[in-house]
């Protein structure tokens, strides 16, 4: 970093990712100038402003972009943006947080990304690596800032989320272990293609000891050689120290480089998907030192994140489930696929909000899964237009009322809207929030 002190550096885009590198740059003696297309950023009043190189808000300057040697640019960019697509035309480097975290880092990583499950697997390696006694602390995506973590003194190993917008700028992280989950279209508005998307995930196996990927997803394989790679599934095992589950004497047991782990029946999450995110956090845990003890007790344990298929209300035998972190299709179809067996009476879909430009069409199979369709938001037509007999409603107090009107004992009405929030609401935990509290008043 120390040539840096004689280069022009800015950070573009000043979220909490950009405020966590400013932060680290000042404390490595370097100034940056500070860009962000936005007139008022929140969070810049904590910063030292005057230590730094200039503070320039609202649309980006390409010309001043292309005056700066390194482009550190915030993930919420869509790097085809003209001015910073200019300045890498001069000859400006461009990378992301987690590249300078990959550069000034020795400790351990682990790497996990994929378009859904990412902080279920995340939260769980973490939790497993602490019960083991490894002090790991889960950064990136998950909402630490990796320039935050990296400051943190007593970490002995990092747990990554990435994001696919992390990757596309991240070239030089090496990592013990790392996965893709799976990959089902998402973001598609800043990718040109489903191609470009999973090109993008694929940037996590560079540098990996070991990849973990989903066999029943090709887009999962590896297509480029790293030290080893296993493969995981909800089947059999390929190997006799695979990774799958296998039948024994009547019982599902979870295995484990060929070994039991313990019966899928010991799991508290619901849904099939959630016994692939076990699978998977057992197998990154056990590359990264943890015991079988340890992950048997962790698994056992694990209640599940806020907003992904939570029971947030439960009266008169009809369950309300928010499943508001499910901001696409891919995360919808497995919360329908994964809740249905378990579900006596009807399944209430609650869905809509902004699609990012996804093929609506693609929910279709699922909604077969669904007795009662009910619409809002910017997309809600396009989804409602998939089954006839749907209602479209204005917002989430109306579609909460018009599930209270239809829903009888043995029903659950889930919200698992396969789009983002932001339509209509700040982020996705202010709609699953707005959800479970309506839900208890209806239900009252
Ligand atoms: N923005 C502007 N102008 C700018 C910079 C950003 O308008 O100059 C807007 C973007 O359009 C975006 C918003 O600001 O909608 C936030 O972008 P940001 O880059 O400032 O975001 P941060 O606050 O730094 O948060 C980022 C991740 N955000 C994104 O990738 C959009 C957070 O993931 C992550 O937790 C955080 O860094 C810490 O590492 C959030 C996310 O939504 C949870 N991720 C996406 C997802 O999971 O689907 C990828
Ligand atoms: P991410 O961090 O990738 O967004 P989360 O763990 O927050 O993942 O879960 C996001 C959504 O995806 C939730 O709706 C959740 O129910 C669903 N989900 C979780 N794991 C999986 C999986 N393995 N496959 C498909 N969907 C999943």
């Amino acid at each position: 970093l120390s040539k840096w002190r004689q280069q022009r550096i800015a950070v573009v885009g000043l979220g909490l990712s950009g405020q966590a590198t400013v932060r680290f740059l000042l404390q490595h003696g370097i100034r940056p100038v500070l860009m962000d297309t936005r007139r008022k950023p929140s969070g810049l009043t904590d910063l030292p402003l005057d230590k730094t190189d200039g503070l320039y808000l609202g649309e980006l300057d390409a010309n001043r972009l292309a005056q700066m040697d390194v482009l550190i640019v915030s993930p919420g960019l869509d790097l085809r943006h003209s001015a910073i697509r200019f300045a890498v035309a001069q000859g400006v480097e461009v990378i992301g947080d987690v590249e300078l975290f990959a550069r000034c880092n020795d400790k351990p990583v682990i790497a996990i990304t994929g378009s859904n499950g990412k902080s279920t697997v995340t939260r769980m390696v973490e939790a497993i690596l602490q019960y083991s006694g490894i002090k790991a602390i889960a950064a990136g995506n998950i909402g630490l800032p990796v320039l935050d973590a990296i400051q943190q003194p007593d970490s002995e190993m990092f747990v990554l989320e990435l994001s696919s917008f992390q990757l596309d700028t991240t070239t030089s992280l090496r990592s013990i272990a790392s996965t893709i989950l799976n990959v089902s279209a998402d973001h598609l508005d800043r990718y040109a293609s489903m191609q470009a998307y999973c090109a993008s995930k694929q940037r996590v196996y560079q540098g990996s000891q070991q990849a973990f990927y989903n066999r029943a997803d090709a887009n999962t394989n590896p297509k480029s050689s790293v030290n080893e790679q296993h493969s995981l599934g909800l089947d059999a095992p390929e190997a006799a120290d695979g990774y799958g589950i296998m039948a024994r004497a009547g019982r599902y047991y979870l295995m484990l480089a060929g070994s039991e782990l313990m019966p899928v029946s010991q799991l508290p999450l619901v849904g099939r998907h959630n016994q692939y995110n076990a699978l998977t956090a057992a197998a990154l845990s056990l590359a990264a030192g943890a015991d079988f003890a340890s992950i048997r007790h962790e698994l056992s344990q694990f209640r599940g994140l806020a907003h992904r298929c939570q029971l947030v209300q439960s009266k008169d035998d009809i369950r309300w489930i928010n499943d508001s972190k499910a901001t696409n299709i891919g995360a919808t179809l497995a919360a329908l696929e994964g809740l249905r067996p378990d579900i006596q009476g009807q399944l209430i879909l609650l869905a809509g909000g902004d699609g990012k430009g996804q093929q609506m069409s693609e929910l279709t199979a699922g909604l077969q899964q669904v007795d009662q369709l009910i619409t809002f938001g910017q997309d809600g037509p396009a989804i409602a237009a998939l089954k006839t007999g749907s209602f479209q409603v204005k917002d989430m107090a109306e579609a909460v009322k018009q599930a209270a009107s239809l829903a009888k004992p043995g029903d659950v009405v889930l919200l698992s809207p396969a789009c983002a929030s932001l339509d209509m609401f700040d982020n996705y935990q202010q709609r699953g929030e707005l959800f479970a509290q309506l839900a208890k008043e209806v239900a009252r």
